[in-house]
C-alpha cells in the first residue's frame, strides 16, 4: 500500500486529493495546524477512516516537518500548504514568503535529511500567478514569468527551488502550474465563491448587495476535483516534469456574476463603468452588485488563460471534464442549499433558545 503525505489537507484541494487517494487505495497522511477552534469542515467526513491519519505540523517549523516525515516515510508528498490568498499577501508579505517560499524549501530539505530523496516523489503546488503581468496569451510551460504580488514572488521561489532540487540531487519533484480552480469547497473570500454565496443570499432575501473589485479581470477557471487527478498523474510518470493545468477557456469576473446570478434565478444587466459600474436585477430594477475600490489590488493580474496541451497529451488528462457553465451551476446549486440550510439551522437555534428560556426544553 502506497503512503501519501498531504500538506494543506484541510484546504480545498487537500480535501479533494485526500478523497481521491483514499479511493486509489493509499494510506493517506495529512499535516494540520493547531487552532483554537477545531474547524476541519472539509475533511470531517474522512476522519475515522482506517487509512486516514492526521499529524500536527506547520510549514514554518522545520522540526515538525522532519518529525512527521521520519514517522510516516511517505512514497509521495503533495505540498499544497500555503497562504494562498493573493490580496492577503499584500497585508502579510513576510508571512507569505515564510510559508510559500521558505516552507517549500523546508519540505525539500527535510526529505533529504530524512534519507528519503531517492524514494519519495514530491508534487508542489505552483500557480498561474507566476505569469502575473502577462507577457503572452495564452500561457504555457515556455511563457516567461512576471510575478505581480507578494504571493506570486514567494511562489516563484517555490517553483525554482523545486527545479533546483530536481537538478542538483536528482529528486523526483514536479511543479503543477495550476490555473484558478474552484468548487463548492472554495474559500469564501475568493471571487467565485463570494459571488455564488452572494447570489444565493440575495435570491433568498438574506443580503442586499454584493461589493466587488475589478470586474474586467479574466481567469481560466476549472473544477478543483478534476485538478487533483492531474497532481497524482504527474507523480506516476517515468520522469519528473512541470505542467500547466488549465481548461484553455477564459471568462471575466463580470461573466461569472452574470451566469451565477442566472443560475440563482436573477437576470443581471450591467450599467456604468469603472467604480460606477453596477449590476442591476432586471426584474426588480434593484442594484445588487456595486464596485468598491476596497477590493482593488495594488497590482492585479488581469489576463490569465492556460494552454493545457502538455498535460493533455503527456498525462492523458482531460482539461474540459467539467465545463465552465457546469462549474458555476454546481457551485450555485450547493450555495442555494447551504444558505437555506443555514437559515433553517438558525431558526432551530432561536426556537431552542426560546424554549430553554420558557423552560419548555430542559
Ligand atoms: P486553501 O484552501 O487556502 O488551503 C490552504 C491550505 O494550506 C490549508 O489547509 C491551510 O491550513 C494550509 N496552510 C496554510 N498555512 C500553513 C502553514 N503555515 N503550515 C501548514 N499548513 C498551512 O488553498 P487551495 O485552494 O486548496 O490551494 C492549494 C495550494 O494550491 C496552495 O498552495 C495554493 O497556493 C495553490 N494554488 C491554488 C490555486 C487555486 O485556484 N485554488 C491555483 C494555483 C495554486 P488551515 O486550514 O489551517 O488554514
Ligand atoms: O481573484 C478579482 C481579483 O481572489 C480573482 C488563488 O487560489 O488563484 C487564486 O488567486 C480575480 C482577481 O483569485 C474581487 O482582483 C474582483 O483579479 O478569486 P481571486 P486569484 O487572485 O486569481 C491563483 C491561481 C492562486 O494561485 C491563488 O492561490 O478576481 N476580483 N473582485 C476579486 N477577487 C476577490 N478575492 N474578491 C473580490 O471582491
Amino acid at each position: 500500500m502506497k503512503k501519501a503525505l498531504i500538506t494543506g489537507i484541510t484546504g480545498q484541494d487537500g480535501s479533494f486529493l485526500a478523497e481521491f487517494l483514499l479511493h486509489k487505495g493509499y494510506d493517506v497522511h495529512g499535516i494540520i495546524r493547531r487552532s483554537s477552534v477545531d474547524y476541519r469542515e472539509r475533511i470531517a467526513h474522512l476522519e475515522g477512516h482506517e487509512r486516514f491519519h492526521l499529524h500536527y505540523g506547520d510549514l514554518g517549523d522545520s522540526m515538525s516537518i522532519m518529525q512527521v516525515l521520519s514517522l510516516v516515510r511517505p512514497d509521495e508528498i503533495y505540498n499544497l500548504a500555503a497562504q494562498s490568498h493573493v490580496q492577503v499577501s499584500f497585508d502579510a508579505p513576510e508571512y507569505t514568503a515564510n510559508v510559500d517560499a521558505t516552507g517549500t524549501l523546508r519540505i525539500l530539505e527535510s526529505v533529504r535529511l530524512c534519507g528519503l530523496a531517492d524514494s519519495c516523489r514530491i508534487y508542489h503546488a505552483s500557480t498561474s500567478e507566476l505569469y502575473g503581468r502577462v507577457e503572452a496569451v495564452p500561457q504555457d510551460e515556455q511563457t516567461p514569468f512576471h510575478p505581480y504580488s507578494p504571493y506570486a514572488v514567494a511562489k516563484l521561489y517555490g517553483f525554482w527551488i523545486v527545479k533546483e532540487y530536481r537538478d542538483a540531487y536528482g529528486m523526483f519533484c514536479c511543479n503543477g502550474i495550476l490555473f484558478n480552480h474552484e468548487s463548492e469547497r472554495r474559500g469564501e473570500t475568493f471571487v467565485t465563491r463570494k459571488i455564488t454565496l452572494a447570489a444565493a443570499r440575495i435570491k433568498q432575501g438574506k443580503q442586499e448587495k454584493l461589493l466587488l473589485g475589478n470586474l474586467d479581470s479574466l481567469r481560466d477557471w476549472g473544477y478543483a476535483k478534476d485538478y487533483v487527478e492531474c497532481m497524482w498523474l504527474m507523480l506516476q510518470q517515468e520522469q519528473p516534469d512541470d505542467y500547466v493545468v488549465a481548461t484553455g477557456e477564459q471568462h471575466s469576473v463580470r461573466e461569472f456574476c452574470q451566469l451565477a446570478f442566472h443560475e440563482a434565478g436573477i437576470e443581471l444587466r450591467f450599467e456604468g463603468e469603472g467604480v460606477h459600474e453596477k449590476g442591476i436585477d432586471v426584474a426588480t430594477g434593484k442594484v445588487v452588485i456595486e464596485v468598491s475600490p476596497d477590493f482593488y489590488r495594488p497590482t492585479d493580474v488581469v489576463n490569465l488563460l492556460g494552454n493545457p496541451e502538455k498535460a493533455r497529451t503527456k498525462l492523458g488528462w482531460n482539461p474540459q471534464k467539467t465545463p465552465f457553465a457546469e462549474l458555476v451551476r454546481l457551485m450555485v446549486k450547493h450555495d442555494m442549499g447551504k444558505v437555506a440550510a443555514d437559515d433553517a439551522a438558525a431558526r432551530v437555534k432561536v426556537n431552542l433558545e426560546e424554549y430553554l428560556e420558557k423552560g419548555i426544553v430542559k
